[in-house]
């Protein structure tokens, strides 16, 4: 069997607006569009995938939130209802998920043997966060790859962010190892916001982009910074820097996927594509891609 490949990672960020603002026949509320900026982002990571053949979607959502341990969908399909806790009146999605529930064993293993306190969700009434759909749904609206989907363990929460990273990384390791041992070729997915502080109401109409915009300079600031760091292939600084970032723009990446992507893609130094940024009531997001299927090593 030939060995897997990682063959793209992406930062994929996951606002429910996003989902809400392109109108899929899945979401029930229906809106003006907005946040075009972003949408278009989708668009050219989605184009610069096209032409890419691979198995399966790994993705690590920060609103999956486990409290013992990382836990990945162990069921063959989840098809459900969708509902925003915070958003009801944009995302109401109906969704109908395959999992390569093969792989996701495959890397629950691979992590349990490292150590890692692990556990296959095999609740067939358990609903999907919105993360992962939103994601999932912006990167590949066709629904037709099955996604392995992988909690966050809140390490963030219970610890501190240097115990979370020591954590993402063994588990970014543990990922990397089992798709090359699975033969199959994958797209990572860390999916979530850069800076995190949002405008704390919501104006009449969702969709009225002359009220968005970064919730403060400082916040613009550390993705401007985040940005260029990922853009130039510095993904060793970017973990060094992930406790300030963490602490003082309220980062998204505190649920850990940022980091585990990095380390499933061993750190790379080859530089992230930056395929669009924009705000979402106030939050900095940035959909990256790192085409590791064109590096050297991979090829
Ligand atoms: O989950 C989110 C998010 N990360 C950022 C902005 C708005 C809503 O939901
Ligand atoms: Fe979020």
């Amino acid at each position: 069997m030939a060995e897997g490949q990682i063959v793209a990672g992406l930062l994929a960020p996951h606002p429910p607006h996003l989902v809400y603002a392109e109108n899929p026949p899945q979401n029930e509320p229906n809106s003006e569009g907005g946040w075009e900026q972003l949408r278009w982002g989708y668009e050219r990571l989605r184009k610069s995938l096209e032409d890419v053949d691979y198995d399966c979607i790994v993705i690590l959502s920060p609103h999956w939130q486990t409290y013992v341990g990382t836990h990945f969908l162990g069921l063959e399909r989840f098809e459900s209802l969708s509902v925003d806790p915070i958003f009801p009146n944009l995302f109401r999605f109906k969704y109908d998920v395959t999992v390569d529930v093969e792989l996701s064993k495959a890397i629950h293993d691979q992590a349990k043997d490292d150590g890692l306190a692990v556990k296959m969700m095999e609740n067939q009434d358990f609903r999907i966060d919105y993360g992962t759909i939103t994601s999932c749904h912006m990167i590949r609206p066709e629904w037709d790859k099955p996604i392995v989907s992988i909690s966050s363990n809140r390490g963030h929460a219970y610890y501190s962010v240097e115990v979370m990273q020591e954590m993402m990384i063994q588990l970014g390791k543990a990922t990397r190892k089992a798709i090359l041992e699975s033969g199959k070729k994958c797209v990572i997915v860390a999916s979530n916001s850069l800076s995190h502080r949002h405008f704390t109401t919501e104006s009449e109409v969702p969709e009225d982009m002359s009220v968005e915009h970064i919730s403060s300079h400082a916040m613009h600031l550390w993705d401007m910074r985040m940005i260029e760091l990922m853009r130039s292939g510095k993904s060793q600084q970017i973990v060094n820097e992930m406790p300030e970032f963490v602490e003082q723009a309220i980062a998204e990446s505190d649920g850990g996927a940022l980091t585990w992507m990095l380390s499933a893609l061993d750190m790379p130094d080859e530089p992230a594509i930056l395929h669009g940024y924009g705000t979402i009531i106030g939050t900095g997001n940035a959909i990256m891609e790192w085409p590791s299927r064109n590096w050297r090593e991979n090829s």
